[in-house]
């Protein structure tokens, strides 16, 4: 199956690079950025792209690397990523949303011309939804309204620039399979934690901009900083391992949908609320001795702090998941293996977040 992975050098992208064979492809957006904004990840990591420099926001190259190639699959994880890098100025707004919208109609334009049969697996977000007061289904929900009844895709009701960016991506996956007969999968996922590997792993970033709040936690208790739980710390979130992200990844790669069907799958395997996960990585962080805190921040994010959750992700588990759930031991572990990186550890970098 020839595969592309655009966005390789990314948090996901090199963990799956090292787990399927795939021509990795990346511009190096997001390894420049931090440095712009002065922002280390936790330790270096090298470069691995097959010599396949394509910036996603240049229609010629990424048609290019379509006629080239005639992918099989393309799995899409060159976005940027961050909510808070989305909220800091205008320019940020307008950079997340020229990278991720303009990035997305390339693609979806470059597929439609030069390599229609190609299977697209794009890298969606739970957060796109919001935290609605009912149960999220997976891409559709069936209504009854006014006596007459449809199935409508679920409504979204982002929080952040980036989400919002995200939500108008799957709309316009959504219009190139019904329009144009392209095949998609978007995969909405909620966030990801820990290290596929202990002697290989991918960029580890526990700043306040890039660093997602689980891994940022057992950064903090290593640290000797206080969890940094926002507001009262009841927001939940759909949470997934990162082994569990490969392993969702591949099973979409087996199971490709037909020409003209937009499918989607919710990519998580339990939701937390932050409140519990950072009671679980104290816990963890006490197995070793470290003398771990928890303080709750004035919340940086508009956002509720307390709500209904529920979701449905059924499609990778009639797939054949396996899921790997979290728990204290596992936290543990991976407090373990990021002792090893404490020296590095920059305090300054843990409350960098913007406030909206
Ligand atoms: N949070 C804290 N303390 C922190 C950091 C975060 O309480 O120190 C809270 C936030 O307020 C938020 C929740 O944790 O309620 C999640 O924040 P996050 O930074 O871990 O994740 P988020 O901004 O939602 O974005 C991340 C990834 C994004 C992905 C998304 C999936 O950066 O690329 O799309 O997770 S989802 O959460 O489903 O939107």
């Amino acid at each position: 199956m020839k595969t592309l992975i655009l966005g390789a050098d990314g948090y996901i992208g090199s963990e799956l690079a090292n787990n399927i064979d795939g021509l990795r492809v990346d511009s190096i957006y997001k390894r420049n950025l931090l440095k712009k904004l002065k922002i280390e990840p936790l330790y270096n990591v090298d470069i691995a792209i097959d010599n396949l420099f394509v910036d996603i926001t240049n229609k010629a190259e990424v048609d290019h690397l379509i006629k080239d190639n005639k992918p099989d699959v393309i799995i899409d994880l060159s976005e940027q990523p961050s909510a808070p890098y989305s909220m800091t100025s205008y320019e940020t707004g307008i950079d997340t949303v020229k990278n991720n919208l303009t990035g997305t109609l390339n693609l979806i334009y470059s597929i439609r011309d030069y390599s229609p049969d190609t299977h697209l697996i794009k890298l969606g977000t739970m957060g796109q939804f919001g935290t609605p007061n009912f149960h999220i289904e997976e891409g559709f929900m069936d209504i009854e309204y006014q006596g007459r009844k449809d199935t409508i895709p679920i409504p979204k009701s982002p929080y952040s620039i980036y989400h919002l960016s995200k939500s108008f991506d799957s709309d316009a996956l959504m219009f190139a399979c019904r329009v144009w007969g392209l095949r998609v999968t978007d995969l909405q996922q909620g966030f990801v934690h820990s290290m596929a590997s202990y002697d290989k792993p991918s960029r580890f970033c526990y700043d306040g901009i890039f660093g997602t709040a689980l891994n940022r936690f057992m950064v903090q208790a290593i640290a000797g900083h206080p969890l940094t739980v926002y507001g009262e710390g009841g927001q939940t979130r759909g949470i997934l391992h990162i082994k569990d992200t490969i392993q969702c990844i591949k099973l979409a790669m087996e199971n490709p949908p037909d020409k003209g069907e937009y499918r989607v799958a919710n990519q998580l395997t339990e939701w937390k609320s932050i409140n519990e996960l950072a009671q679980m990585v104290y816990e963890a962080g006490r197995l070793h001795g470290l003398d771990v805190s928890v303080e709750h921040y004035k919340n940086p994010r508009k956002e509720k702090e307390k709500h209904y959750y529920s979701v449905s992700h059924k499609v990778m588990e009639d797939y054949g998941l396996k899921p790997n759930l979290l728990d204290v031991k596992m936290i543990a572990e991976s407090i373990e293996f990021l002792m090893q990186h404490k020296d590095n550890i920059n305090t300054d970098q843990i409350l960098n977040s913007p406030s909206w």
